[in-house]
């Protein structure tokens, strides 16, 4: 089913369920390649999500701010390839959304175990904001806060599961937005953890 949580912003509940296996087993071959890691905050605190990167771009933090790299930062190496199937999965999405032709350079892997959160922020670091992002949740549940265009807007909050996919575009590409504590729990595929996939068009 779709729902339809405002204007560009759409979620795609269980999209991603029948490749969910081959997913996991692609995150599996790219964090053996880019382990994740607790990237730092320019404020110099260590970021609660794990992350790490697959395709041409990846969403780095450190000391000097947030920006995209060709390289991983820890090893120096390109990051892994995106896989066709992210790709393939993402293009799709975006284009049951109405954002036909996407076609993302940048998939940043976000690790929750239980407690990890993300606290209330913009995607604002990509090149083109015209071009949407699309999430894939895998793993433990999660609460999602939507929030509007500013910080103090108050925001509505969203239950996402194993499978679910949402798609961030036009007037919601720029929400504020955040993950709230991840709770407990075990999930059959991926255990304690939940995994979320974030397509972009960083260049
Ligand atoms: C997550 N990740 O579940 C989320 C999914 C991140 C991040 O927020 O920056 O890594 S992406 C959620 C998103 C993106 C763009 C716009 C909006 C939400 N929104 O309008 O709410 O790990
Ligand atoms: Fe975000």
């Amino acid at each position: 089913g779709r729902e339809v949580l405002a204007p560009g912003a759409l979620v795609l509940r269980g999209f991603a369920r029948a490749q969910a296996e081959s997913l996991v087993l692609e995150i599996g071959e790219i964090c053996a390649r880019a382990p994740f890691r607790h990237m730092l905050t320019p404020g110099g605190q260590h970021m609660s999500a794990a992350m790490t990167n697959c395709g041409p771009l990846g969403w780095v933090s450190d000391r000097r701010g947030y920006r995209y790299e060709a390289a991983d930062p820890d090893s120096g190496k390109p990051w892994p390839p995106m896989p066709d199937t992210f790709l393939r999965l993402a293009a799709d999405a975006a284009a049951e959304a109405g954002f036909s032709g996407f076609i993302p350079d940048a998939c940043l892997v976000n690790r929750y175990e239980p407690g990890t959160r993300m606290s209330l922020h913009q995607d604002r670091d990509e090149r083109d904001l015209t071009a949407p992002i699309v999430s894939v949740s895998l793993g433990l549940p999660a609460i999602f806060l939507f929030g509007g265009l500013h910080r103090s807007d108050r925001s509505e909050r969203v239950a996402l599961v194993h499978g679910d996919v949402v798609v961030w575009g036009g007037l919601s590409r720029l929400r504020f937005h955040g993950i709230l504590p991840v709770k407990e729990g075990s999930h059959a595929l991926l255990g304690r953890q939940r995994i979320n996939l974030t397509f972009r068009k960083a260049a």
